[in-house]
């Protein structure tokens, strides 16, 4: 199967983990979705999957597929699902912010730009107050906070340096093969 996406995105890092610990034959195919070329979704968004005539359009779809295809589970807990569900909003707004700015907007005299910034804190907070894994037992719900929580790190878009769990999270996920693996490339 054929994963397409960038080494920065934290949605494709997580597929990445899931494939990595998937033991599926897989292979990720590097697009630049702000390029020319045609991007094969609908989304105009990584990642995407293809797999034979199956084609999934987000990310959930996708580590769901490889998860369920390699005989493992994907979330069944609802408060599980709840914690990766606010991983993904603060993600969508803060890569929003992130190209809107890099578009020219000034995010700090727009109301609703405004409101982004206040979620992603709002959320922090919140993702903050979760229980830690212990090492080598993390969940999608925690991949996806780890990975997000990473992303925030590397653009700069926000600090967790009052965020004692998150940064712990942070170092936990750092010794899991697979996420150490897919860290976003320096420079
Ligand atoms: N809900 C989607 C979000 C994917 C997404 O936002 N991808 C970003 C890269 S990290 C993207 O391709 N953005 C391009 C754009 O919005 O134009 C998922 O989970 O896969």
């Amino acid at each position: 199967m054929k994963l397409f996406g960038s080494f920065t995105s934290p949605y494709v890092r997580h597929c990445r983990i899931a494939l990595m610990q998937s033991g599926l034959n897989w292979e990720m195919v590097e697009l630049d979705i702000h390029g020319n070329e045609a991007p094969g979704t609908p989304t105009l968004r990584v990642p995407f999957l293809e797999d034979g005539a199956l084609k999934l359009t987000d990310s959930t779809p996708i580590v769901k597929y490889v998860r369920e295809k390699a005989g493992q589970v994907f979330i069944p807990d609802v408060q599980d699902l709840d914690r990766y569900c606010l991983a993904n909003t603060l993600l969508d707004s803060a890569i929003n912010l992130f190209l809107l700015e890099r578009s020219g907007l000034d995010l700090k005299v727009n109301a609703y730009t405004q409101r982004q910034q206040l979620r992603i804190e709002r959320i922090l907070a919140e993702l903050d107050s979760a229980p830690l894994p212990e090492a080598g037992q993390l969940s999608d719900a925690d991949y996806r906070v780890a990975v997000g929580v990473a992303w925030g790190k590397f653009r700069k878009r926000f600090a967790i340096d009052s965020h004692r769990n998150l940064q712990r999270l942070l170092d936990i996920a750092g010794e899991d093969a697979a996420f150490a693996a897919t860290a976003p490339p320096a420079g």
